[in-house]
């Protein structure tokens, strides 16, 4: 039984988009060759009100990418993307939907952030997906999508606290800082991850 999730292939984080990921179009393929190796597909969303707290246009005075101080903990404030309903927050039109069984949609509240597809950034709530995993009988899971070092990173660090084994496709993620990138993965290899491409699969 292996699961693959599809981390955040939307619109807003493909070149030319809201928050675009350099290169972040590449995931496509790679993800659609996969899919046909997996027992279970599922996806993410992010999926913002447009009043949402990481959005650097709801913040007088701050630009996107500005650090504030949320709650004690630093939020990075982003340009205004994935807002509910809007073309930007839709899936990209290239990935093969069909094989998708369910999306799994977070950021909702606008108090919070949530980078995981699992729990909020404060891990106040779940968003039920590790539970859905479970029920489905999934152990395995193998991540692809965007971006590398903030929602398949902390998904991934989430996923691990769950107690399910990761696997990343290397060649189906793309980050937004890739010097930040290379550090996060060496730390999740150092916690087990396991790192490897499509073709292998
Ligand atoms: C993401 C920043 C803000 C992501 C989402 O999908 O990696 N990054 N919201
Ligand atoms: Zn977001």
């Amino acid at each position: 039984m292996r699961t693959l999730i599809v981390v955040d292939v939307q619109n807003d984080f493909m070149p030319g988009g809201a928050l675009a990921v350099p290169g972040g179009d590449g995931v496509i393929e790679p993800l659609n060759r996969a899919m046909g190796r997996f027992d279970l597909v599922v996806a993410t969303q992010d999926w913002h009100p447009p009043d949402h707290v990481s959005f650097a246009s709801n913040h007088k005075g701050k630009e996107p990418f500005d650090i504030i101080d949320l709650h004690g903990k630093e939020q990075t404030l982003w340009p205004d993307h994935c807002v509910q309903g809007s073309q930007g927050a839709e899936l990209h039109a290239g990935l093969e939907e069909a094989r998708i069984e369910a999306v799994f949609r977070k950021g909702m509240d606008r108090e919070i952030d949530s980078y995981s597809a699992l729990y909020d950034n404060a891990h106040l709530k779940t968003t039920g997906l590790a539970g859905y995993l479970r029920e489905k009988g999934s152990r395995e899971l193998y991540l692809g999508g965007l971006a590398g070092d903030f929602c398949v990173y902390f998904t991934i660090k989430d996923a691990l606290g769950e107690g399910f084994a990761v696997t990343v496709i290397e060649d189906a993620v793309r980050a937004i800082d890739d010097e930040a990138y290379g550090k996060l993965k060496q730390e999740l290899q150092d916690k087990g991850v396991r790192f490897v491409l499509s073709g292998e699969l």
